[in-house]
Protein backbone atom coordinates (compact mmCIF):
# COMPACT_ATOMS: atom_id res chain seq x y z
CA UNK A 1 0.00 0.00 0.00
CA UNK A 2 1.06 3.29 -1.17
CA UNK A 3 -0.47 5.90 1.43
CA UNK A 4 -1.06 9.52 0.67
CA UNK A 5 -2.39 12.13 2.82
CA UNK A 6 -4.12 15.54 1.02
CA UNK A 7 -5.02 18.32 3.26
CA UNK A 8 -8.01 19.57 1.49
CA UNK A 9 -9.96 18.44 -2.11
CA UNK A 10 -8.59 21.13 -3.90
CA UNK A 11 -4.68 19.46 -2.94
CA UNK A 12 -6.03 16.22 -4.47
CA UNK A 13 -4.55 15.40 -7.96
CA UNK A 14 -6.81 16.39 -10.92
CA UNK A 15 -7.39 13.64 -13.63
CA UNK A 16 -6.38 10.83 -11.18
CA UNK A 17 -8.14 8.72 -8.52
CA UNK A 18 -6.92 6.27 -6.12
CA UNK A 19 -8.05 2.99 -5.03
CA UNK A 20 -9.55 3.64 -2.13
CA UNK A 21 -10.46 7.30 -0.55
CA UNK A 22 -10.97 7.70 2.94
CA UNK A 23 -12.88 11.23 3.35
CA UNK A 24 -11.77 12.73 6.71
CA UNK A 25 -13.83 15.58 8.30
CA UNK A 26 -13.59 15.47 12.06
CA UNK A 27 -15.53 18.27 12.83
CA UNK A 28 -17.87 17.39 12.00
CA UNK A 29 -19.72 15.81 8.82
CA UNK A 30 -17.58 12.28 9.06
CA UNK A 31 -18.06 11.67 12.64
CA UNK A 32 -21.98 12.56 12.41
CA UNK A 33 -22.27 10.42 9.09
CA UNK A 34 -20.49 7.50 11.48
CA UNK A 35 -22.87 8.45 14.53
CA UNK A 36 -26.07 8.09 11.82
CA UNK A 37 -25.04 4.77 10.64
CA UNK A 38 -24.08 3.70 14.11
CA UNK A 39 -27.67 4.61 14.90
CA UNK A 40 -28.93 2.57 13.16
CA UNK A 41 -29.91 5.31 9.89
CA UNK A 42 -30.40 3.96 6.55
CA UNK A 43 -28.11 5.34 4.95
CA UNK A 44 -26.27 8.99 4.20
CA UNK A 45 -26.49 10.55 0.77
CA UNK A 46 -24.02 13.40 0.87
CA UNK A 47 -24.74 16.83 -1.25
CA UNK A 48 -22.08 19.55 -2.10
CA UNK A 49 -25.34 21.43 -3.22
CA UNK A 50 -28.48 22.30 -1.42
CA UNK A 51 -30.87 22.44 -4.14
CA UNK A 52 -29.78 19.43 -5.81
CA UNK A 53 -30.55 17.63 -2.00
CA UNK A 54 -34.03 19.31 -1.82
CA UNK A 55 -34.77 17.81 -5.46
CA UNK A 56 -33.84 13.87 -4.86
CA UNK A 57 -34.98 13.73 -1.27
CA UNK A 58 -38.46 15.04 -2.69
CA UNK A 59 -37.84 11.39 -4.78
CA UNK A 60 -38.00 9.87 -1.40
CA UNK A 61 -40.89 8.85 1.03
CA UNK A 62 -41.12 12.23 3.61
CA UNK A 63 -41.89 9.67 6.47
CA UNK A 64 -38.45 7.77 5.36
CA UNK A 65 -36.11 10.49 5.05
CA UNK A 66 -34.61 13.46 7.20
CA UNK A 67 -32.68 16.70 5.34
CA UNK A 68 -29.52 17.60 7.10
CA UNK A 69 -27.79 21.10 6.43
CA UNK A 70 -25.05 23.09 7.94
CA UNK A 71 -23.65 26.35 6.85
CA UNK A 72 -20.65 28.07 8.59
CA UNK A 73 -21.04 25.54 11.67
CA UNK A 74 -24.76 26.40 11.53
CA UNK A 75 -27.85 24.26 10.53
CA UNK A 76 -29.79 25.43 7.59
CA UNK A 77 -33.33 26.93 8.06
CA UNK A 78 -35.91 24.37 6.90
CA UNK A 79 -34.31 21.55 7.16
CA UNK A 80 -34.65 18.60 9.81
CA UNK A 81 -31.27 18.46 11.20
CA UNK A 82 -28.12 20.38 11.70
CA UNK A 83 -24.58 18.86 11.59
CA UNK A 84 -24.16 18.25 15.17
CA UNK A 85 -23.77 14.32 16.35
CA UNK A 86 -25.02 14.56 19.43
CA UNK A 87 -28.49 14.74 17.69
CA UNK A 88 -28.33 11.90 15.55
CA UNK A 89 -30.09 9.54 18.32
CA UNK A 90 -31.46 6.21 17.44
CA UNK A 91 -35.02 7.68 18.21
CA UNK A 92 -34.49 10.35 15.25
CA UNK A 93 -32.75 8.68 12.57
CA UNK A 94 -32.58 4.95 12.71
CA UNK A 95 -34.18 3.85 9.28
CA UNK A 96 -34.29 6.81 8.03
CA UNK A 97 -32.25 8.21 4.92
CA UNK A 98 -30.31 11.06 5.73
CA UNK A 99 -29.89 13.49 2.65
CA UNK A 100 -26.57 15.70 4.05
CA UNK A 101 -25.00 19.12 2.76
CA UNK A 102 -22.56 20.68 4.98
CA UNK A 103 -19.86 23.66 3.87
CA UNK A 104 -16.60 21.33 3.36
CA UNK A 105 -17.12 17.46 4.16
CA UNK A 106 -19.43 16.79 1.68
CA UNK A 107 -17.12 18.61 -1.29
CA UNK A 108 -14.96 16.36 0.01
CA UNK A 109 -16.85 13.30 -1.11
CA UNK A 110 -17.86 14.23 -4.06
CA UNK A 111 -13.93 15.06 -5.18
CA UNK A 112 -13.09 11.24 -4.96
CA UNK A 113 -16.94 9.74 -5.30
CA UNK A 114 -15.82 8.09 -8.77
CA UNK A 115 -12.87 6.24 -6.73
CA UNK A 116 -13.92 2.05 -6.55
CA UNK A 117 -14.00 2.50 -2.73
CA UNK A 118 -14.78 5.21 -0.77
CA UNK A 119 -14.62 5.39 3.13
CA UNK A 120 -16.32 8.00 5.97
CA UNK A 121 -13.61 8.10 8.92
CA UNK A 122 -13.46 9.70 12.44
CA UNK A 123 -12.09 9.01 15.24
CA UNK A 124 -14.78 7.11 16.68
CA UNK A 125 -14.03 4.41 13.91
CA UNK A 126 -10.71 4.40 13.92
CA UNK A 127 -10.16 0.39 14.31
CA UNK A 128 -12.85 -0.15 11.80
CA UNK A 129 -10.75 2.11 8.85
CA UNK A 130 -7.57 0.78 9.87
CA UNK A 131 -8.56 -3.12 10.02
CA UNK A 132 -10.48 -2.55 6.59
CA UNK A 133 -6.94 -1.37 5.11
CA UNK A 134 -5.19 -3.94 6.39
CA UNK A 135 -7.30 -6.87 5.43
CA UNK A 136 -7.67 -5.27 2.01
CA UNK A 137 -4.67 -4.07 1.77
CA UNK A 138 -5.21 -1.37 -1.51
CA UNK A 139 -2.48 -0.47 -4.06
CA UNK A 140 -2.74 3.11 -3.46
CA UNK A 141 -4.74 5.17 -0.94
CA UNK A 142 -5.60 8.41 -0.38
CA UNK A 143 -6.53 10.36 2.81
CA UNK A 144 -8.07 13.20 2.05
CA UNK A 145 -8.83 16.19 4.89
CA UNK A 146 -11.86 18.32 3.85
CA UNK A 147 -10.37 21.49 5.48
CA UNK A 148 -12.51 25.05 5.51
CA UNK A 149 -13.35 26.44 2.29
CA UNK A 150 -10.03 25.74 0.22
CA UNK A 151 -7.89 25.90 3.43
CA UNK A 152 -6.11 23.27 5.89
CA UNK A 153 -7.65 22.16 9.13
CA UNK A 154 -5.38 20.61 11.72
CA UNK A 155 -7.97 18.45 13.31
CA UNK A 156 -8.45 16.52 9.60
CA UNK A 157 -4.55 16.06 9.76
CA UNK A 158 -4.56 14.85 13.22
CA UNK A 159 -6.90 11.93 12.20
CA UNK A 160 -5.23 11.14 8.63
CA UNK A 161 -2.27 11.15 10.92
CA UNK A 162 -4.12 8.44 13.29
CA UNK A 163 -4.91 6.36 10.20
CA UNK A 164 -1.55 6.69 9.09
CA UNK A 165 0.13 5.85 12.22
CA UNK A 166 -1.65 2.91 12.82
CA UNK A 167 -2.05 1.14 9.53
CA UNK A 168 2.18 1.76 9.20
CA UNK A 169 1.99 0.10 12.71
CA UNK A 170 0.21 -2.72 11.52
CA UNK A 171 1.43 -3.53 7.74
CA UNK A 172 4.86 -2.31 8.35
CA UNK A 173 6.82 -2.55 5.40
CA UNK A 174 3.38 -3.32 3.29
CA UNK A 175 3.23 0.06 3.77
CA UNK A 176 5.00 3.15 2.40
CA UNK A 177 4.50 7.04 2.58
CA UNK A 178 3.34 8.16 -0.79
CA UNK A 179 3.85 11.57 0.10
CA UNK A 180 5.36 13.90 3.34
CA UNK A 181 2.08 14.55 4.37
CA UNK A 182 1.33 11.19 5.31
CA UNK A 183 4.20 11.13 7.50
CA UNK A 184 3.68 14.44 9.14
CA UNK A 185 0.30 13.81 10.28
CA UNK A 186 1.61 10.79 11.66
CA UNK A 187 4.33 12.74 13.81
CA UNK A 188 1.05 15.14 14.97
CA UNK A 189 -1.13 12.48 16.03
CA UNK A 190 1.72 10.58 18.05
CA UNK A 191 2.28 14.11 19.45
CA UNK A 192 -1.62 15.00 20.33
CA UNK A 193 -3.05 11.52 21.02
CA UNK A 194 -3.81 11.79 24.80
CA UNK A 195 -4.93 15.71 24.30
CA UNK A 196 -6.50 15.19 20.88
CA UNK A 197 -9.50 17.28 22.81
CA UNK A 198 -7.59 20.12 23.45
CA UNK A 199 -6.00 20.01 19.92
CA UNK A 200 -9.48 20.14 18.25
CA UNK A 201 -10.19 23.07 20.59
CA UNK A 202 -6.99 25.10 19.84
CA UNK A 203 -7.34 24.63 15.80
CA UNK A 204 -9.42 27.40 13.94
CA UNK A 205 -12.34 25.50 13.42
CA UNK A 206 -12.87 24.02 16.78
CA UNK A 207 -12.88 27.98 17.82
CA UNK A 208 -15.86 28.27 15.43
CA UNK A 209 -17.65 25.59 17.32
CA UNK A 210 -16.70 26.71 20.49
CA UNK A 211 -18.16 30.51 19.81
CA UNK A 212 -21.23 28.70 18.77
CA UNK A 213 -21.23 26.63 21.78
CA UNK A 214 -20.81 23.42 20.57
CA UNK A 215 -18.27 22.07 23.94
CA UNK A 216 -19.50 18.79 23.90
CA UNK A 217 -19.59 18.40 20.26
CA UNK A 218 -15.52 18.53 20.59
CA UNK A 219 -15.28 16.19 23.05
CA UNK A 220 -17.29 13.93 21.14
CA UNK A 221 -15.80 14.34 17.89
CA UNK A 222 -12.22 13.62 19.92
CA UNK A 223 -13.20 10.02 21.17
CA UNK A 224 -11.04 7.21 19.84
CA UNK A 225 -12.74 3.99 18.68
CA UNK A 226 -16.49 4.05 20.48
CA UNK A 227 -18.19 3.04 17.19
CA UNK A 228 -17.44 -0.24 15.03
CA UNK A 229 -19.22 1.06 12.07
CA UNK A 230 -17.43 1.46 8.76
CA UNK A 231 -19.45 3.51 6.24
CA UNK A 232 -18.54 2.42 2.77
CA UNK A 233 -20.06 4.17 -0.38
CA UNK A 234 -22.14 1.95 -2.19
CA UNK A 235 -23.06 4.07 -5.05
CA UNK A 236 -21.90 7.60 -6.08
CA UNK A 237 -22.46 10.07 -2.88
CA UNK A 238 -24.17 7.35 -1.14
CA UNK A 239 -22.75 5.84 2.26
O1 LIG B 1 -17.51 21.86 6.91
C1 LIG B 1 -18.17 20.88 7.16
O2 LIG B 1 -18.42 20.01 6.35
C2 LIG B 1 -18.77 20.76 8.54
O3 LIG B 1 -18.45 19.53 9.09
C3 LIG B 1 -18.48 21.94 9.37
S1 LIG B 1 -19.30 21.99 10.89
O4 LIG B 1 -18.53 21.29 11.88
O5 LIG B 1 -20.63 21.44 10.79
O6 LIG B 1 -19.38 23.40 11.26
Amino acid sequence: MKLYTYHTPELTPDGQLPECAIVVDILRATTTIVTALAAGAEAVEVFADLDKLKSRSAEHPPELCLRAAERGGAPVAGFDLGNSPLDYTAERVSQKRIFMSTTNGTRAFQRVQAAPQVIAAAMLNLAAVVNYLSETNPAEVWIVGSGWEGTYSLEDTACAGAIAHEIKTALGDKCEWGNDESLAAACLYQQWRDRLEELFKEATHGQRLLKLDRHADIAYCASIDTHKVLPIQTSPGVL
